[in-house]
């Protein structure tokens, strides 16, 4: 029987994708124990909160990295995994250059024709492991799953293995592989044998596997080698079990406070956006963020729906009346902060690091950790600085980047990038900041064809401020927008408003009416 969901319905797309494994499970590709098995896998998204984390993105980024150094890469398929991402099993075996084997738990030469028909009617070209071509063995493995393909498995040093079980992982690991596994749970044997473990949903991990390796794909073997050396799977592992801890005692906590009930959608606890996932909005919308300093503008920019509110330190101009934004300080950051927090229910704040407050990883740390206590969701931080960032992205502090004109060390605004030397210096900082894992980049004052070439060639977001039009989004001084008075006016600033105009003539009003006596009048007064 087949149900409609409406798309509005709060389960739809967990409930789409039961439909979709039963629907396969019937035509005897799902094995009977994968619908259990899928069971288990949700309970463990629920708890992570059914989004793809950072955790996951960086076991992703190092399963892309350890995939497109391999020499002889397998993809290894079960029923679960061709129900639910055959389209992108194929797509990554041709990112990565790797072979598809099907390997089962409960084989059956129907199961394995009928996996395989299913990976040919999306594309793949050659599957192995089926029937007769499972004539390998892996030595002690009991189940069916230690058939393996002589072109595949077993001779392969990189295999991925979706929803694997333990003994496999454990006998792969023993022959020397490197085995990338996909488990919603962080505590199954699988999930702490493999090699890299990606703790998401596999509906969800896969395609962003495949973006990943994309963008991967032009990399050296060093740069590759350094992602993977920088990928810590058992810590990996901790802080997604330190994930689901923080979820549970959030949730125990709005339970016992009263403020709303334990069972909500995961999404409901979260701002509208996970900054680390706004990747899923590149090359799908355009990312606005403007800036506010106070709760009103605030307030508006909430109920505008825009993508993300920065508290910027132009604050230092726009607010303060300075020529740049260096004497800004963390207190005036911080009270900036909490005006703006204020006013916003469910948009993404980002609070600039101002300058000097990231002068050592740990102040950079405690600074940071401030503006997030304040209200803040991530910051940004201007300029290349890798270990800073990576050390506040360990601490599970969302980073934006920000590179070409920097105004917290210029000595003059000017464009950025113009020569080769310094647009291929540009150009080295994004992808830098990129494989480190900023969620997004910002990027002022270059020419049009450098922000293209950056866009194109990084996986995260670009959000441009003076740099064209063909970045993933836009980030401008609200202010400038709206036509308030500034001191000086860069050549990407268009007006949409001359408030500064509406602003006088309310004031030079009411100068006359309180002149003439008509205000205040009987109706703006108490009786
Ligand atoms: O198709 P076959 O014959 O090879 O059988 C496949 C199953 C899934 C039955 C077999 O591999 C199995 O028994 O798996 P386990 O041991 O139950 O392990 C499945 C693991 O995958 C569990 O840790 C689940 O939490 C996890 N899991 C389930 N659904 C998903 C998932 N992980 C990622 N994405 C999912 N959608």
């Amino acid at each position: 029987m087949n149900h409609s969901v409406h798309s509005t319905h709060p389960r739809a797309e967990s409930i789409r994708i039961r439909e979709m494994l039963l629907r396969y499970f019937r035509q005897g590709v799902v094995a009977e124990a994968g619908l259990i098995a899928h069971g288990r896998g949700e309970a463990f998204d629920y708890l992570l909160g059914e989004r793809t984390t950072g955790n996951a993105m960086r076991a992703i980024e190092a399963a892309a990295a350890t995939l497109l150094s391999a020499k002889k890469p397998v993809i290894s398929v079960n029923g679960n995994a061709a129900a639910l991402t055959a389209e992108s099993i194929v797509q990554l075996a041709r990112v990565v250059g790797a072979r598809i084997e099907v390997n089962l738990y409960y084989r059956s030469a129907a199961r394995e024709d009928s996996i395989q028909l299913l990976l040919k009617s999306v594309g793949a070209e050659q599957v192995l492991g089926v029937r007769e071509a499972a004539s390998a063995r892996i030595p002690e493995i009991g189940s069916d799953r230690r058939r393996v393909d002589p072109q595949g498995i077993e001779i392969a040093d990189v295999v991925l293995v979706p929803l694997e079980d333990g003994d496999r992982t454990e006998a792969l690991v023993k022959l020397g592989k490197l085995v990338i596994a996909v488990d919603l749970n962080p505590l199954s044997r699988t999930a702490q044998t493999a090699t890299i473990t990606i703790v998401d949903n596999i509906v969800r991990a896969l395609p962003v596997l495949v973006k990943t390796a994309e963008h991967l794909k032009t990399r050296t073997r060093e740069e590759l080698e350094t992602i993977t050396s920088h990928f810590d799977n058992q810590s990996n592992l901790n802080e997604n079990i330190m994930a689901i801890h923080e979820r549970l005692t959030h949730l125990a906590d709005k339970q016992s406070s009263g403020t709303g009930p334990v069972h909500t959608s995961p999404s409901e606890a979260q701002p509208r956006t996970n900054l680390n996932e706004l990747w899923r909005m590149k090359n799908v919308h355009k990312i606005i963020m403007l800036t506010a300093y106070d709760y009103q503008l605030a307030k508006i920019l909430d109920q505008e729906d825009v993508d993300l509110i920065l508290v910027g330190d132009s604050l230092g101009m726009v607010f303060q009346g300075h020529n740049n934004t260096k004497e800004v300080t963390m207190q005036q950051m911080l009270y900036h902060t909490r005006a703006v927090a204020a006013g916003v229910t469910t948009t993404p704040i980002i609070a600039d690091m101002p300058l000097n407050s990231d002068r050592t990883e740990q102040e950079a740390i405690e600074n940071a950790r401030m503006l997030l206590n304040a209200g803040a969701n991530g910051v940004k931080i201007e300029g290349n600085k890798t270990a800073t960032i990576r050390a506040l992205l360990d601490q599970k502090i969302p980073v934006m980047g920000h590179i070409g004109l920097l105004p917290q060390t210029a000595e003059r605004y000017k464009v950025r990038g113009t020569t080769s030397v310094e647009a291929e210096e540009i150009m080295k900082d994004a992808l830098a900041l990129d494989a480190v894992g900023v969620f997004a980049i910002v990027l002022e004052s270059i020419p049009e064809k450098l922000s293209k070439r950056i866009t194109e060639s990084v996986r995260v977001p670009t959000i441009g401020i003076g740099a064209g039009k063909y970045c993933d989004g836009q980030v401008i001084v609200t202010h400038d927008i709206l036509g308030l008075p500034q001191t000086h006016t860069p050549k990407y600033v268009k007006k949409y408003a001359d408030c500064g105009a509406v602003l006088k003539a309310a004031i030079s009003k009411f100068k006359l009416e309180v002149a003439n006596g008509s205000y205040p009048d009987d109706e703006h007064t108490y009786h």
